[in-house]
């Protein structure tokens, strides 16, 4: 396949970035961390979105390395920031479950740590519970790991998934980001409202972070603010950003 070969190649010629989206209080959108979002910059059809290959390094495992890019890229940028003064960002990755069928996922975690002196409170894993349609003693065994090594995880695009409550008890996630789709619907219907109701229920008893995705403007946030939800990431707030312009950001807020 040309897209695989391609792929393969864009990591030996550096072509992929992270961009970053700010992660926010809701209250004063003070910048609270950051999710890290892949990009492909293809020599020919340009700036890439992860849609348009994710799922193809998933199929080719070529998301192994390309995942190992990722968190060691987020790692160095964690070290630089710190190192430039700019105060504590949490950086929120995504990870693929190819990622957690390599051997020792959570040892490769610890390194990139290691290598660029960062805390692991400093990183979260985003996980989606599309991870969990395939699992496995060593997928158990590598979150538990994770989680005693220190780093934070989350579930990603939560209430679009199947049996997502099971996960939640069985797993000891730190975060749960609310799927934009709740966030968006959360003004039009009472049903939504009761469902998000229900989601920050759920985060509160478990001692979990609630995140809710896709804040578009003034009305959701508030919205979101009535029902209890403190942290969001959205347009409202930032689209993601180049490296350049999310340093500018953590810059003006010192
Ligand atoms: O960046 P964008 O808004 O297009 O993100 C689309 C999806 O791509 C996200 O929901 C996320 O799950 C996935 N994605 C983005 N970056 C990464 C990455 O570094 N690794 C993996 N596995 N998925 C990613
Ligand atoms: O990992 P996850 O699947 O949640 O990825 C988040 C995706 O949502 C990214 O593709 C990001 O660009 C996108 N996104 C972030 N904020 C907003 C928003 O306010 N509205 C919409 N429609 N998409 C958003
Ligand atoms: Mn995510
Ligand atoms: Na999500």
């Amino acid at each position: 396949l040309r897209l695989t070969r391609e792929l393969r190649l864009a990591l030996d010629n550096d072509e992929f970035e992270l961009h970053f989206q700010p992660k926010v209080s809701l209250a004063n959108g003070a910048i609270i961390g950051c999710e890290a979002l892949l990009r492909w910059h293809h020599p020919e059809r340009g700036l890439q979105p992860p849609a348009s290959f994710i799922p193809v390094a998933e199929k080719s495992q070529l998301i192994r390395p390309i995942g190992r890019w990722v968190l060691n890229e987020a790692c160095r940028y964690l070290s630089v920031w710190r190192d430039a003064g700019l105060g504590i960002v949490n950086v929120s990755l995504n990870v693929s479950m190819v990622q957690f069928t390599e051997s020792n996922f959570s040892r490769t975690v610890a390194e990139a740590l290691a290598a660029h002196d960062v805390p692991p409170q400093s990183l979260t894993l985003e996980i989606t519970e599309s991870v969990f349609d395939q699992e496995s003693e060593q997928l158990r065994e590598e979150i538990i790991r994770l989680h005693e090594l220190g780093v934070n995880l989350s579930l990603d695009d939560f209430g679009t998934g199947y049996s997502s409550l099971r996960y939640l008890q069985q797993y000891p996630f730190d975060e749960i980001k609310i799927d934009q789709s709740f966030t968006r619907k959360l003004l039009d219907d009472a049903y939504s409202e009761c469902i998000v109701n229900a989601i920050l229920d759920i985060a509160k008893a478990l001692g979990a972070e609630a995140v809710a995705e896709g804040v578009e403007n003034e009305q959701m946030r508030s919205g979101l603010m009535a029902l209890g939800c403190r942290n969001g990431q959205g347009y409202y707030y930032s689209v993601p950003l180049e490296v350049e312009d999310f340093r500018w950001l953590l810059d003006k807020r010192r």
